[in-house]
């Protein structure tokens, strides 16, 4: 699960949780569906319909997944990790705190990947007219198709089936529940928004939040640099310094807002990625910087040796680029509408980005805006966003705002019928204001993690662990031992 620094060299999408596919490692074989001698992190491939609400179109296609049966105890239930908005990467198929609970529980571990995402090509390319088979439902049926098929071709029918996920993933993980309670026994929603917006601005009043717990001056000196460098923006003789400062590709060319938009929002998002993953355990998924965190970036702010906050706003973009090893940052929006728009499954946006931005559009919203007065950042406000679903794949603002109404309508948003999902979430997550932080009923309950960030109990227990952490994934795992027994 990447951060959207992976995808893109700096993170201008609202990636929830992306995934790295690193090669390494083998788990132990399979001795009871497959040939033991491969390693269980081999591709697996399932035949999946093109269409699940067209019984008049019979195309497939080839859905990648994982195994790993190294826990299964005869007569354990079934762990089946939910697959999001990047490549499914097969390291959580060796490391997790999933895993944890599958060797307690005697459970075998799927992992399905999401279609349009890593090597789960449904269609020939990403033309905006086959992303028409890219969505939330047709993912949770081909979830559904998958869960069937497996559990009579493995003889698993009578097991009980578990969900994962953690983002993205985690709503789906909700969601397949809620619209398949037949086939999943009960579900782990992990940092799941499950309430569909347009406009999400209370993303960036986290961020201020979080870095203020860090230091009350932060989320101030971010907004002092903020608006120094917008100030500068106004006068094109300063593009020269502004280029050198921030260390950009190309001379800094601003014509339109959306060039300036487009900018603000590369460098807010710095911050954003740091403290969307601050502290989270995800070195095994091969992600680098992990030790930049709310703290080193906080530090840099406050550090007056090296100037002004513009100064130190500057620093904090080279500090990033230096530790991904970039040497420089491109800010060009014509740059971005062009990997954007390119439908070639080798296309630079075609990790991912091009995919989940045709899901906000059409789905979900979730536009991190700088529209509250109650945050750092300003410069990227809502149209710059909506506007982007035009200019990526001519979808108009009253679309998108339809589209947006009716998956609250599908999913019922915060009203959830069901039973058997936990809710856990992370107090510094952006994405905890549209997840469920309180308990819904007894068999619905949320687990408010203070301090953690984005899906932190997924990643596998560290000794530095706080020690709310490590009781949120006792506190999980003891309800889904008690669901078990249901
Ligand atoms: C650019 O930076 C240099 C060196 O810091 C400074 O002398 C110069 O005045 C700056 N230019 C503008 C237009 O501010
Ligand atoms: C982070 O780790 C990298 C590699 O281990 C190291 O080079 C870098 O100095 C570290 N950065 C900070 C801020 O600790
Ligand atoms: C799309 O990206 C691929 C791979 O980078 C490139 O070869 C191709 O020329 C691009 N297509 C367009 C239309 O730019
Ligand atoms: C954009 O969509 C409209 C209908 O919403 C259609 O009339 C128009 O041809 C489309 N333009 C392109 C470039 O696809
Ligand atoms: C901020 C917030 O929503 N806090 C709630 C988180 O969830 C717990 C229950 O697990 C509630 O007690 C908190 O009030």
């Amino acid at each position: 699960m990447v951060s959207r620094t992976y995808i893109f060299n700096v993170g201008n999408f609202a990636f929830l949780f992306a995934i790295f596919v690193v090669g390494e490692g083998r788990i132990k074989g399979f001795g009871r569906f497959y040939d033991w001698q491969k390693p269980v992190s081999d591709d697996q491939w399932f035949i999946q319909k093109l269409d699940h609400f067209n019984g008049a179109d019979g195309r497939v296609w080839k859905q990648r997944y994982f195994v790993n049966d190294a826990f299964y105890k005869m007569g354990g239930p079934v762990f089946l990790m939910i697959g999001g908005e990047g490549p499914a990467n097969p390291a959580w198929m060796q490391h997790g705190t999933w895993l944890t609970y599958a060797e307690k529980l005697g459970a075998i571990c799927f992992m399905l990947e999401h279609r349009f995402y890593g090597k789960s090509h449904p269609t020939d390319d990403l033309s905006t007219e086959n992303l028409r088979f890219l969505s939330s439902r047709q993912a949770l049926a081909d979830l559904a198709h998958f869960r069937t098929v497996m559990a009579e071709t493995q003889g698993l029918v009578n097991r009980k089936w578990v969900a994962f996920g953690g983002s993205y993933p985690g709503s789906l993980a909700a969601w397949f529940r809620l619209k398949y309670p037949h086939l999943v026994h009960a579900s782990v929603a992990t940092s799941a928004p499950i309430h569909a917006t347009v406009n999400f601005p209370e993303y960036l009043e986290v961020v201020g939040h979080s870095l203020a717990s860090e230091n009350t001056d932060c989320p101030l000196l971010v907004k002092k640099a903020s608006d120094i460098l917008i100030e500068q923006l106004s006068d094109p003789a300063n593009y020269d310094n502004i280029t050198k400062d921030f260390n950009l590709c190309s001379k800094l060319e601003i014509q339109t807002e959306t060039d300036s938009a487009y900018f603000l929002e590369t460098l807010a998002g710095n911050f954003m990625d740091v403290v969307q993953y601050n502290e989270d355990n995800r070195g095994f998924e091969g992600v680098v910087g992990t030790n930049i965190t709310i703290k080193v970036l906080c530090g840099v702010m406050a550090d007056t040796s090296l100037g002004d906050p513009y100064a130190r706003y500057a620093a904090v973009a080279r500090l990033m680029m230096d530790t991904f090893s970039m040497k420089c940052v491109d800010v060009s929006f014509n740059k971005n509408l062009r990997d954007m728009t390119n439908t070639s499954w080798d296309g630079p946006a075609a990790g991912g980005g091009r995919q989940w931005v045709y899901q906000t559009c059409t789905e979900f919203g979730f536009y991190q805006s700088t529209d509250s007065p109650n945050q750092p950042f300003a410069g990227f406000p809502l149209e710059y966003h909506v506007k982007q679903c035009a200019d990526f794949y001519n979808i108009t603002a009253e679309q998108l705002a339809a589209s947006v109404v009716e998956t609250n309508e599908y999913y019922g948003s915060y009203d959830i019928h069901s039973d058997r999902i936990v809710f856990p979430n992370g107090s510094i997550d952006p994405w905890h204001a549209l997840g469920i932080t309180q308990d819904i009923g007894a068999d619905l309950p949320a687990v408010f993690i203070k301090g953690t960030a984005h899906c932190a109990n997924m990643y596998p227990a560290n000794s530095k662990d706080p020690l709310q952490l490590t009781l949120a994934r006792d506190h999980i795992f003891l309800h889904l031992q008690q669901w078990l027994k249901q």
